[in-house]
């Protein structure tokens, strides 16, 4: 096999953030663009010939061409040995979940995760290490700068490897294994969870709708719900992956999975509806007309944890991000046990997870997870979901309803702010993080401000520090505001403003009762001055 050296040229756009490289379909479709990222992130690697790289995708256009490149790229590397899902496909907590089973030395997705897909969409790539976990803050930033310089790529040549079905097949000395890549995740779910009991609760009528979003979850959920579990066939909707998820915004929340909460909310609402997003390892729960916030599902999971025997005396301690409200710290608190806050993005987790301080996590944006792979899990979530509902033959209104009333109710909104001026959001975090000290002791017409701080993060294991994560307003009444720029977005600029608000009375509409911490919010940020009119907003 002929391996060669093929010149390039840097692109200066190419930084690897919150979750891998995430762009624009067209910008990954210029000459040698995905191949510099996959070569720099190869050159900062060590060790890894002969060994082995798991290759997924959630099956966005432009993965089937990008996974061929890759890999002859791998080949040309040295891997020794190559797994691949039938037709490119892998979920990311699937992947992850190899990458262990398997040992493998790491593995590449393919994936913009909850971006839109096509040709007029996004596509991605992430690295994860040999934990299973993405790729931590440091070397992620050694790929950004890799991609700066990089100048040649190792390269091989031959025909692209079939596959639409399973088999094994040698091209020079790299195995390469296309494996069905819906087996082995169920098997686990079913290590994990009593799917007898779940069996149990479908056979007796219970009702559910998952709605795929055309994504790579459909496969799995197909398998799980319908087959394994005998849920009526239909249950899972949008269940076949298409390359642009059928036009579809595969972010599992009240904005775009709205035909699923007018569905939870009608007459013939299902007892419980279910999403998840592009690369499957985020959810959303709705019960008949029911919205469970991220931040009270994961308070949920915290709760019943111990009563699911995979985790039975294994309940650490638990953490969540910072922009997700505090509904998991009152559980730990009665549980006595530590809750961690972390910057925005799975990688904060890993050494957490690892090091055995926690054994939950979860995100303002519905993803949750646990040790049992180091990534976030939509599916998990959802069959932890269905097995507390097996166990206790509760609602999950009911499940919710009380542990507002044992805990009291955290209220939550996020509220979206993207514009085209990428600078204007700079520039309004950067005058806020200069008024500091002058905004402790403001008064506002329903509340005033009792701490202000910029969110700087040391990992408790590894004591890498973090700056510049975002700011934490906390006000009055039990308010807080947090405030950071996403670090997803493939064009322009976008403005997160995370608002809850704890309170005893857990009978109010959180539209109303956010509603005066949301005006607060707009004249303390002064959103209007610097983000002006043309911003879009979503309110999640
Ligand atoms: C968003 C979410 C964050 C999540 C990230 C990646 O980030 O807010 O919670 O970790 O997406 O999720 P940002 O920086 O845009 O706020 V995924 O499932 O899209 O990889
Ligand atoms: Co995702």
């Amino acid at each position: 096999m002929n391996i060669f050296a093929v010149p390039t040229k840097p692109y200066l756009d190419q930084k690897f953030g919150t979750s891998g490289l995430r762009k624009k379909t067209a910008d990954f479709q210029q000459e040698n663009y995905l191949e510099n990222a996959v070569q720099s992130i190869f050159d900062c690697l060590t060790g890894f010939e002969g060994k082995t790289l798991i290759i997924g995708s959630d099956g966005r256009y432009y993965s089937a061409h990008a996974v061929q490149v890759i890999i002859k790229m791998a080949i040309a590397n040295q891997f020794g040995h190559i797994i691949i899902g039938q037709e490119g496909i892998l979920s990311t907590p699937a992947v992850s979940h190899l990458i262990q089973k398997r040992q493998a030395f790491g593995a590449l997705i393919l994936t913009a995760s909850h971006n839109p897909a096509g040709k007029e969409g996004d596509f991605g790539i992430k690295y994860n290490i040999s934990t299973g976990a993405p790729a931590p803050a440091n070397l992620g930033d050694a790929f950004s700068d890799r991609c700066s310089k990089i100048d040649r790529l190792w390269m091989i040549q031959s025909p692209d490897v079939d596959l639409s079905y399973q088999h094994e097949e040698t091209l020079g000395s790299t195995l390469i294994e296309v494996i069905d890549p819906v087996s082995d995740y169920a098997q686990y779910m079913q290590e994990i969870f009593d799917f007898e009991a779940i069996k149990t609760l479908f056979k007796n009528g219970f009702k559910m709708t998952f709605n795929a979003m055309n994504a790579v979850t459909g496969p799995y959920a197909k398998y799980i719900f319908e087959e394994l579990l005998g849920a009526e066939s239909g249950t899972v909707i949008n269940g076949t992956p298409l390359p642009d998820f059928g036009g579809l915004h595969p972010e599992p929340n009240l904005v775009y999975a709205k035909d699923l909460v007018d569905l939870a909310y009608s007459e013939n609402a299902p007892d419980l509806c279910a999403a998840s997003d592009g690369d499957g390892d985020r959810y959303m729960i709705l019960g008949k007309s029911f919205f469970v916030t991220p931040a009270d599902s994961l308070a949920v999971l915290a709760e019943y944890i111990e009563k699911i025997p995979f985790y039975k005396g294994k309940f650490y301690g638990a953490a969540r991000s910072m922009p997700t409200a505090d509904a998991l710290d009152a559980v730990c608190h009665k549980l006595k046990k530590e809750c961690y806050q972390t910057p925005t993005g799975w990688k904060f987790f890993g050494s957490l997870l690892e090091d055995k301080k926690i054994s939950l996590c979860g995100e303002e944006s519905f993803g949750a997870g646990s040790f049992h792979v180091m990534e976030k899990d939509g599916l998990w979530a959802i069959l932890f979901w269905l097995n507390i509902l097996a166990i206790t033959q509760k609602t999950p209104q009911k499940i919710v309803t009380e542990l507002w009333k044992k805990y009291g109710r955290v209220y939550a909104k996020t509220y979206s702010y993207h514009t085209n001026d990428t600078e204007a959001v700079t520039h309004l975090l950067d005058s806020l993080s200069s008024r500091i000290p002058g905004l402790i002791d403001l008064s506002f017409d329903d509340y005033s401000v009792l701490k202000a701080s910029i969110f700087n993060y040391t990992d408790p294991v590894s004591n890498e520090q973090t700056t510049n994560q975002g700011i934490i307003i906390d006000l009055s009444k039990g308010a807080r505001i947090f405030v950071r720029a996403s670090g997803t977005s493939s064009s322009g600029a976008t403005l997160k403003v995370y608002l809850s608000q704890k309170s005893t009375d857990i009978q109010s509409d959180p539209k109303d009762l956010l509603q005066p911490l949301e005006k607060t919010a707009q004249d303390l940020l002064q959103i209007q001055k610097y983000l002006g009119d043309k911003v879009e907003i979503t309110e999640t």
